[in-house]
């Protein structure tokens, strides 16, 4: 049974450079999940770092956070059922060789090195996420819509 979480999905410098801020942002309105955090900022190198840090001893590791931090990303909290698998799975598959059509990576990207999006890819690096770039927390409101999606 699906509970209602929050996930910190971002769109990547690659991604809004390409303009597919409103596309992404699109898909995750039409699933039916509930937008509680919207902000555009410039990462540093140092905030790439911190937040791929599980990722350090990976040899692409240096390359992610020059990338990462290259451009303005779109960081966005969404909230609902089972957010954080769905998702992922609108997101696709990290490589995009991988992704289904229909995904955002499997429509919109070929290479692994920019995929466009990021998703938190679990509960507990979602709650970490949203509080490394929400510090200042997320909005909560009523939604008129809600008790038709749920
Ligand atoms: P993300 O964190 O960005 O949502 O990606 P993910 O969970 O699907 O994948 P993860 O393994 O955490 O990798 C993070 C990002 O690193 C880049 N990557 N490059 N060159 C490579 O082989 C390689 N592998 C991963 C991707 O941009 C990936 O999204």
């Amino acid at each position: 049974m699906s509970k209602t979480e929050r996930t910190f999905i971002a769109v990547k410098p690659d991604g809004v450079q390409r303009g597919l801020v409103g596309e992404i942002i699109r898909r995750f309105e039409n699933k039916g999940y509930k937008l509680v955090g919207l902000k555009l900022l410039k990462p540093t190198v140092e905030q790439a770092q911190q937040h791929y840090s599980d990722l350090s001893s990976k040899k692409f590791f240096g390359g992610l956070c020059e990338y990462f931090s290259s451009g303005p990303i779109v960081g966005m909290v969404w909230e609902g059922l089972g957010v954080v698998k769905g998702g992922r799975v609108l997101l696709g598959a990290t490589n995009p060789a991988d992704s289904l059509p229909g995904t955002i990576r499997g429509d919109l990207c070929i290479d692994v090195g920019r995929n466009v999006c990021h998703g938190s890819d679990a509960v507990e690096s979602a709650e970490k996420e949203i509080a490394f770039w929400f510090p200042e927390g997320v909005v909560s409101y009523n939604n008129h819509s809600e008790g038709q999606i749920y």
